[in-house]
């Protein structure tokens, strides 16, 4: 029997929600980059990283955004969760090549080893601190922030 290998649930403002394996993100175009980072606990680390942009593993299950002009996408914003429960939010704005246009991804490997049985990694190669790298990501919800538009009186 093959053992079950972890999934991320892409789910929230999607046309077309999906639960991808590893094997699955690597049908993607990926991207290979060299990090460091900064870590509170375990200082400096350097790694490898191979896998997808996150935007495009996004736009492949089709965001639910307007995107005729660019104000619209402004709101929009990802909830990367960990299988440990540890998260990281990133704006839609980050990831967006009109706006920030960061090279994130979810890493399939790193230095090398498969991360089939482990589940991948989001990879935030501008951030200083490693907190973001949020390893065994099981879910990234889409959705617009649901804050106020007024000051509240
Ligand atoms: N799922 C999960 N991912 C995580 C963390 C965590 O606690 N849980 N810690 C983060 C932190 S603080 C750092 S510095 C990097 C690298 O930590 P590691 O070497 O322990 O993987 O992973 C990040 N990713
Ligand atoms: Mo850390």
């Amino acid at each position: 029997m093959t053992p079950a290998r972890p999934t991320v649930r892409l789910h929230g403002h999607l046309d077309e929600p999906a639960e991808l394996t590893v094997e699955q993100l690597r049908t993607l175009p990926a991207h290979r980059v060299e990090v460091s980072f900064d870590c509170l606990t375990e200082g400096e680390q350097r790694h490898g990283y191979e896998g997808p942009a996150l935007l495009d593993v996004l736009l492949a299950a089709r965001p639910r955004i307007d995107f005729s002009g660019r104000k619209q996408r402004l709101r929009f914003l990802l909830n990367v969760v960990g299988a440990d429960g540890h998260r990281a939010v990133v704006s839609w704005a980050e990831i967006d090549p009109d706006f920030g246009g960061r090279r994130i991804l979810l890493a399939t490997s790193m230095d090398g080893a498969p991360l089939d049985a482990a589940g991948p990694q989001l990879v935030v190669p501008d951030d200083h601190c490693g907190a973001r790298y949020v390893s065994a990501v099981t879910a990234v919800w889409l959705g617009p922030l649901g804050g106020p538009v007024q000051p509240a009186g």
